[in-house]
């Protein structure tokens, strides 16, 4: 059981909330999991390396839910459900897939014949509709006549301030297909069958052969798909232009002749990529070479998001996450178009950041978590590597630091800035409530402003997150004080304020936004705060807190807030849910994952998935696009996405999957990421 701290006489008690049943480690063959079939190491190196190579590509593969090794790659299957050849393939799925006789021939025939068969004669793969993206795409016109199929002599073509995007979307595509892909900087467009084209006017002119689109985009509404209105002060103008694709939009266009990306910036570049992956079969995710058949729907696709500020918070604090755990985050944020990652770095159970001049934070405050483990804090290089890495992927990292509530693990460091001047002992429960640092004590506020100082000159993004939560023994009125001089040392730094929304009642300050994580809509104090300038971030408790459980048997999570399923995850409009705040005021939604409960990155990934996606569409997608019945049928095509890429997920009985897929629900793999001894190395200062 975890500790209790002991209150002070006649203090309130802390809040208590049980803390959810930990896995104890199921019995290896009592166990669901099955490993992927390609999990040897070979077969997860990664294909596309340098610095920052995709962790995913670079870690041992994660263990599966309950997913046979055949049903693991469902999508390389025909639509009759005959297998097709697939990575690793043995020798006699490939002989069954070439109809080979069962006599024994030579490699070299073998060869020559799975070769013949990968050239033409393949059962197509089961087709990717235009409409199966994930976030939903404001407009979409598919062309029946126009997919396109890649090829192995394709290349990419892409405008130099495009050149970075480009060498990603390579990256992405060439384990799958074995193909080289080159990236070419040129204006001559016979050299490539991909192009990614920046164009300062948006894309309202298209400027390569789109006769396969067909029909003006603007038409896209008519054929089902409708744009969003601007309802959201959005750049959204409805009248069926694309020429406002905005910071972050994209148009898309696929013909048999090539695919196009078109946008304003490299972000809108980077979302289109996404959209490209999610548009080829999903044996594209295979880190080693697959014989398929790489068709995309043909068509055109405008796109742009619906709320500028679209993120997931990770709780590094309760449990301690190594870089490259985060760095696969990153990776599972920006597939589904997220642009920030929140870390909430500090809390009672762990200090996760280091701070030169204050070095005991994260060298006595960092080295507990919940449960009693190692802990572990990341070094200025390290969130340094996080912070560049999230932004090649066009995330902006929030870093939060939890303040004046959450903070034993800093009063453990230094009881100095302990109400009482001693230190608390070290803390690894998981109630929350019973720590504060001193308000009446100016050397808080010189602690305070060192630590924003470093922490925002660490941090390129223009926000930084003061906490505020659940101060519960801090008197209202020293809190409100705290807060006004906590947001002015923010100010102090250049970067804005985020705080979670009980900072509503403090004053105002300039541009403030406050991250709502209530379960009532009805919040008078929150409603009166943006009424005084502030905005918010959308966190619903009851909705996006994705550290709840899905169901009733879900073994590792809370209930506090409630049951959320994927529908519910889902179901909700961050335009309306707060009562007295207009959409304009909303800046964005986010997902937290508090991770009292979750100690792998196998169990992150089980928890966001697939309910990160259904935040990332109420974020994106124009509210036009918002259809349960849709959205279930969309995401179920990513199950074996998830699968092929070695992603942990939870099989929710609600979502359709591939007919290949299990009916009963797995559990969840309670085994560690093979990984998790390295990512404690990656918290050891100078190892990054
Ligand atoms: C509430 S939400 C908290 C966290 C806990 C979480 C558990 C918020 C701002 N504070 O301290 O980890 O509940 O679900």
């Amino acid at each position: 059981m975890p500790t209790i701290p002991a209150a002070p006489e006649n203090g309130p008690q802390p809040t208590v909330r049980p803390a959810a049943p930990r896995p104890t480690g199921a019995e290896p063959d009592a166990s669901p999991v099955a490993a992927r079939p390609d999990a040897s190491p070979s077969a997860t190196e990664p294909a596309a390396t340098g610095p920052d190579a995709t962790p995913s590509a670079a870690q041992p593969a994660v263990t599966l839910p309950d997913v046979s090794p055949s049903a693991a790659q469902p999508a390389v299957t025909g639509p009759d459900g005959s297998p097709s050849a697939r990575p690793g393939a043995s020798r006699s799925v490939a002989e069954a897939a070439a109809g080979l006789p069962d006599v024994s021939p030579s490699a070299a025939e073998l060869a020559r014949v799975a070769a013949d068969r990968a050239a033409g004669q393949l059962a197509p793969p089961a087709p990717v509709r235009l409409d199966a993206v994930v976030p939903a795409p404001e407009r979409v016109l598919p062309d029946p006549g126009g997919d396109f199929t890649l090829t192995p002599d394709a290349a990419l073509r892409v405008d130099p301030a495009g050149r970075d995007v480009a060498d990603q979307l390579a990256g992405w595509l060439r384990p799958a297909t074995g193909f080289p892909l080159p990236v070419t900087e040129t204006a001559d467009p016979a050299e490539g069958r991909l192009t990614l084209t920046l164009s300062p006017t948006g894309a309202a002119t298209p400027t390569h052969d789109t006769r396969a689109a067909g029909t003006p985009a603007g038409e896209a509404r008519a054929a089902g798909t409708p744009a969003g209105d601007a309802q959201d002060g959005d750049a959204r103008d409805g009248d069926g232009d694309d020429d406002a694709l905005g910071d972050e939009g994209y148009r898309l266009d696929v013909t048999t002749a090539g695919v196009r990306i078109t946008a304003t910036t490299p972000a809108g570049l980077f979302h289109g990529a996404q959209t490209v992956r999610q548009l080829l079969p999903a044996a594209v995710e295979s880190t080693t070479p697959v014989a398929e058949r790489w068709v995309m729907p043909g068509g055109t696709i405008v796109d742009r998001p619906r709320f500028p500020y679209r993120g997931a918070m990770l709780d590094v604090a309760r449990h301690f996450f190594g870089v490259r755990d985060v760095l696969r985050v990153v990776d599972h944020l920006a597939r589904y178009k997220l642009n920030h990652l929140h870390l909430h770095l500090t809390d009672d159970q762990g200090w996760r950041i280091a701070v030169d001049s204050w070095p005991r934070l994260a060298e006595v405050g960092g080295a507990t978590e919940v449960g009693g483990g190692p802990g572990g804090w990341y070094t200025r290089d390290d969130y340094r590597r996080i912070v560049a890495y999230a932004a090649r992927r066009h995330v902006t990292v929030v870093p939060e630091i939890d303040l004046p509530g959450h903070t034993n693990a800093a009063l453990v460091a230094y009881p100095e800035l302990a109400p009482g001047k001693t230190a608390p002992p070290p803390y690894t429960g998981t109630e929350v409530g019973f720590s504060y640092v001193d308000p009446a004590d100016e050397r808080t506020y010189a602690f305070v402003a060192d630590v924003l100082g470093e922490v925002a000159a660490l941090t390129p993004g223009p926000w930084l997150h003061l906490g505020g939560d659940e101060a519960f023994k801090v008197p209202a009125e020293s809190y409100r004080a705290f807060v006004a001089r906590a947001q002015a040392l923010v100010a102090a730094t250049g970067k804005t304020v985020v705080g979670w929304h009980q900072l509503a009642p403090a004053e105002h300050a300039a541009g403030r936004v406050l991250q709502w994580w209530g379960t009532n809509g009805d919040d008078p104090d929150t409603a009166e705060a943006v009424r005084r300038g502030a905005r918010l971030i959308l966190s619903p408790g009851n909705h996006a807190y994705l550290d709840m459980k899905y169901a009733p048997d879900t073994p590792i999570g809370h209930d506090w807030a409630g049951l959320i399923d994927v529908r519910r995850a889902y179901e909700w409009d961050p335009g309306t849910h707060v009562r007295g705040v207009p959409a304009e005021a909303v800046l964005g939604v986010e997902a937290p994952l508090w991770t009292e409960s979750v100690t792998t990155l196998a169990e992150v990934e089980y928890m966001f998935f697939p309910r990160l996606p259904a935040v990332a569409e109420l974020g994106w997608s124009p509210r036009e696009t918002h259809d349960w019945s849709r959205f279930r049928s969309r995401v179920a095509a990513h199950g074996p996405r998830w699968a092929t890429a070695g992603i942990t997920f939870h099989p929710s009985p609600e979502i359709p999957w591939p007919a290949l897929w299990p009916s009963t629900p797995p559990q969840i793999p309670t085994q560690p990421t093979p990984h998790h001894p390295l990512t404690r190395e990656d918290a050891q200062p100078g190892r990054s």
